[in-house]
């Protein structure tokens, strides 16, 4: 045991009484207790040991092909009352879903090791930092808790006898039976309950369902914030770092634009990105009034597909050592990873994520990918060569700018600016991401993902937005300034016309003169823009990047946007009386300013 907080222990014993494992072990962070785990993983065949002079410290694990994503579906907020999960989560009646969950987890560990995983969301001994407790059935799990946590018994320190502010997790994998997956959140109890998964996004409790769901709900009654955004600061070439935080639905970017390199036009002055997180941001009021930000994880639980020396070569050079990978492919010549849009030299003598070795050209895998599409690496943070020297601050890091976007090929400027935080909070709220062929389903259809936040959300919606509003007001005007980006507009043959990526950083750049008041913009119907010949593109003539591209790319067709408000209506009806009044008004007043 390595606390001698009451509640602590009276709650694991509670726990071992339900589940009944075989042995207990409480995990105390050590570097032999974390060897030996590891090696007794490899032993049974549930890690792969990778070549460890290529990638030292790096292993390997498939889940079960019926279990590699989140499931949103059986994913639920246990309210006591329903109107307060939202019309936008699952809700079930807290007593009910116990009663559910109570049978599937009586005696599910029999014959099995309980692990006791103390951990840390945010650096030891920050006031932003939130202690949390997971007991699970998976050496994965403590493995994969130890990089994208501060997980061991200096968890505990601050936490003394007595405190019961912490967030308790119970995870068995059960049988990994998708008909009996469920992922529970008990806002009102701090508690979170997930059986039958071994997937990452369902099992690691500190990441989506503490650092989120559970945070988000924390923070509305404490008066902070917990957000899907990455946190990135541009380093200008006096030495000043601006510091942006950014929300995007899943699989959009974030990583990428993290970890950014800016286009040699910016390097050869002197600035440079640094990267402080790349999923989740906890923000909160500091002494001087601003709004501070922590990333209250410790590593990088990636999508693998599309990680290249192009596209991400700080991501990649991240996962060359310490690195855990998630159905990735398998190079079964010199025991490394391989994923689509590594190179584009897959492996002859491969293993599929599946587990099926290649056979001749033929991937049995369905989709014929290699690795699967989700397939992920969790990588610490410190091996990031641009991950920010304040990534372990206490006290966070100032945002000068909070910057949404989505995937949309038409609608969506390239950037603009909202005219205050209030009609920043509604540019937010009516975030949408078109769906692209890449998924099942209809192309093109409009996904509302408001802030990012719709699978992540741990309370109605509607009140999640008053929040928002109400954090502006305190900040007043010290509040960081409101964007919205789009990299992803097309041309009529479909193909994306802004370069994205590195390129970015243009756009970065003129987000940052604005919140300095260096830049100009332009009013347009649905905020500031800036004038074309404003956003850097030397350098970009190869790509075919020119002002009148620019200006193409900043154009806003009035009628599109008329009938982007019937989908925000339609979106917004949904949380009837819950909606704050001040959305409906900024939602007039952008159908006023189109109309005119
Ligand atoms: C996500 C993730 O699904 O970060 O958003 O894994
Ligand atoms: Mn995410």
């Amino acid at each position: 045991m390595l606390t001698n907080n009451k509640n602590v222990l009276a709650w694991v014993d509670e726990m071992v009484a339900l589940t009944k494992p075989d042995k207990v072990v409480w995990i105390d962070g050590s570097d032999e207790q974390l060897s030996a785990l590891r090696e007794e993983a490899i032993s049974t065949g549930e890690l792969i040991r990778l070549n460890q002079e290529k990638l030292p410290g790096c292993v390997y694990h498939r889940t079960n092909p019926n279990d590699v994503a989140r499931v949103e579906d059986r994913t639920f907020i246990c309210s006591k009352k329903k109107e307060d999960a939202g019309p936008t989560n699952n809700w079930c009646d807290p007593e009910e879903m116990k009663a559910k969950l109570m049978p599937m987890y009586d005696g599910v560990m029999k014959g099995r090791t309980m692990y006791v995983i103390p951990y840390s969301m945010g650096p030891i001994g920050s006031p932003f930092a939130k202690v949390g407790v997971e007991v699970t059935d998976s050496i994965y799990v403590v493995l994969n808790m130890d990089i994208m946590t501060r997980m061991g018994k200096q968890a505990f320190e601050n936490l003394g006898e007595t405190s019961n502010d912490f967030v308790r997790g119970l995870h068995s994998k059960a049988q990994i039976d998708p008909e009996n997956r469920y992922i529970c959140h008990f806002p009102e109890e701090n508690t979170i309950m997930s059986i039958n998964s071994g997937y990452g996004g369902n099992v690691l409790l500190g990441k989506k369902c503490f650092a989120l769901r559970i945070a988000s709900y924390q923070g509305k009654n404490e008066g902070w914030m917990a957000e899907h955004m990455l946190i990135l600061g541009v380093e200008k070439p006096n030495g000043e770092v601006k510091y942006v935080c950014a929300a995007f639905p899943s699989a959009c970017g974030k990583t990428n634009l993290a970890m950014l390199i800016p286009p040699e036009v910016y390097t050869k002055q002197g600035y440079k990105v640094w990267c402080v997180g790349d999923d989740i941001a906890w923000l909160r009021i500091g002494p001087d009034g601003r709004l501070w930000a922590i990333n209250p994880e410790n590593g990088f639980f990636g999508v693998a597909p599309g990680t290249n020396e192009k596209s991400n070569p700080n991501a990649l050079a991240t996962v060359q050592k310490n690195t855990i990978f998630t159905n990735v492919a398998l190079n079964n010549d010199d025991m490394t990873v391989w994923w689509e849009g590594l190179d584009k030299n897959p492996p002859e003598n491969a293993t599929e994520w599946t587990g099926n070795k290649v056979n001749g050209k033929e991937y049995s895998a369905q989709g014929g990918k290699l690795a699967h599409p989700n397939s992920r690496f969790t990588a610490p943070a410190v091996n990031c060569p641009c991950l920010s020297k304040e990534f372990n601050n206490p006290n966070g890091v100032p945002i000068s700018a909070i910057v949404f976007g989505g995937r949309r090929a038409k609608t969506a400027p390239l950037v603009y600016q909202s005219f205050s935080w209030q009609h920043g909070t509604f540019v937010g709220s009516t975030m949408a991401s078109e769906t692209t062929a890449a998924a099942i389903g209809a192309v093109g259809v409009v996904r509302r993902d408001p802030m990012a936040m719709l699978p992540f959300c741990g309370y109605n919606m509607g009140d999640y937005f008053a929040h928002w509003l109400e954090m502006g007001k305190k900040l007043g005007d010290k509040a960081p300034k409101i964007f919205h980006v789009n990299w992803f507009r097309t041309d009529d043959k479909g193909h994306f016309i802004w370069p994205g990526f590195g390129d970015n950083m243009r756009v970065l750049d003129w987000i940052i003169n604005r919140c300095e008041g260096t830049a100009d913009a332009v009013e347009t119907p649905i905020g500031y823009e800036p004038k074309p010949e404003d956003i850097n593109i030397s350098g970009l003539e190869s790509e075919g990047v020119t002002v009148d591209v620019v200006k193409d790319l900043l154009s806003v067709d009035k009628e599109l946007w008329k009938e982007e408000t019937k989908g925000i209506h339609e979106f917004y009806a949904k949380f009837g009386d819950r909606l704050p009044k001040e959305l409906n008004e900024e939602l007039a007043a952008l159908e006023a300013r189109l109309a005119k």
